[in-house]
């Protein structure tokens, strides 16, 4: 079951700047940040608010680290902006399960690594109306990053 807003995803071409940005503007502060090199990023979490699920819901920073990466193609195409939204839940594998089942595509056959040790999959925008879907399950709390 999915319980939260864990983050939206935003495409920056400049992860500082970026950071700078929400942290003057808003008051945010970084709580996690992280280099993933088979999602081809850096990013930084910036966390907004706690949830009833235990989770939380962040802001999640994304400058590309490569050329041929998702982001960097993203950000040629369209320029900065938000490039996904991403659903908490306890059960990544048995709601990417339950949601292939419905006949939208999930990218991964596994879920693979995101923010802070989490495990992570992806529906295709075109079977989402155009939105890139994310789900999250986070790492135990007791879980090394
Ligand atoms: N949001 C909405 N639509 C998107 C999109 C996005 N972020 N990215 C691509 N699309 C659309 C394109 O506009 C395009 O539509 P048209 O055919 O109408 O022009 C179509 O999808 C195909 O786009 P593309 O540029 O050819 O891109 P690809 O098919 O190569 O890749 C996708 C698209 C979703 C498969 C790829 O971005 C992907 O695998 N994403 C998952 C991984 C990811 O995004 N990682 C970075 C974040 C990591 C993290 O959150 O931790
Ligand atoms: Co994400």
């Amino acid at each position: 079951m999915l319980t939260r807003i864990d983050h939206i995803g935003i495409a920056c071409r400049n992860l500082d700047e970026t950071v700078k940005f929400y942290e003057e503007t808003y008051g945010f502060t970084v709580f996690h940040s992280e280099v993933n090199e088979e999602q081809g990023v850096r990013e930084a979490m910036l966390k907004i608010n706690e949830t009833s699920d235990g989770g939380a819901s962040y802001l999640q920073l994304l400058e590309p680290i490569r050329e041929d990466s998702t982001v960097a193609k993203w950000l040629e195409k369209n320029g900065e902006g938000v490039h996904h939204i991403a659903f908490g839940t306890a059960d990544v594998d048995g709601d990417a399960d339950a949601i292939r089942g419905k006949g939208v595509r999930v990218l991964y056959d596994e879920p693979r690594r995101g923010s802070m040790g989490s495990r992570i999959t992806f529906l295709h925008p075109k079977d989402c109306h155009g939105v890139l879907t994310e789900l999250v399950t986070s790492a135990p709390a007791d879980a090394e990053h």
